[in-house]
């Protein structure tokens, strides 16, 4: 199920995946190009053993769509638009967050146990990554113009 999530000043999809599960434990199945993941996969990669008090990320795509999934343990996800920021708790294995392109993104407050896993709509190309906050600024600003 897709939630299109609308604080105050922000809004940001999550996904609910079906969970097929019995008393001898719980599965879950994504496919590209559905429900569950609106965009054709070419990559998955997973985050895990961050330490505490670590931060990741700092950077926002030109182009690269995304899934981020917490398989086990908890992390905080920080989505700024350019505009406004909000915060995200990523602590369940059948709940992702969509991150858009041209979204500035960090990291943090890794449980000790999380494995953060991505769903990525491309190849990793370090030419798609802005890690510039004013060049983030700058893009975003031509893309509402
Ligand atoms: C993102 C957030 C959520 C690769 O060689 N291939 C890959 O596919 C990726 C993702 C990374 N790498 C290398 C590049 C760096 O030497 O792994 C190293 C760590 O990557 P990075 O510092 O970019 O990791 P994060 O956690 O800051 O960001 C990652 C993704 O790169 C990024 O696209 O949105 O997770």
């Amino acid at each position: 199920m897709t939630n299109s999530i609308k604080t105050q000043s922000y809004t940001y999809t999550t996904i609910e995946f079906k969970v097929h599960g019995g008393r001898d434990g719980a599965l879950v199945a994504l496919e590209e190009e559905s429900e569950q993941v609106p965009f054709n996969v070419k990559r998955v990669y997973y985050i895990f053993k961050v330490g505490e008090g670590l931060r990741r990320g700092f950077h926002a795509h030109k182009n690269l769509k995304q899934l981020l999934v917490a398989l086990s343990g908890h992390c905080n996800i920080l989505l700024d638009n350019g505009k406004f920021r909000e915060t995200v708790t990523l602590n369940q294995p059948n709940i992702g967050i969509l991150l858009e392109k041209q979204v500035w993104r960090e990291m943090y407050d890794f449980s000790e146990d999380c494995v953060l896993m991505v769903l990525a709509s491309e190849h990793y190309s370090p030419k798609d990554y802005v890690k510039d906050y004013k060049e983030f600024k700058k893009m975003v600003l031509k893309k509402n113009a």
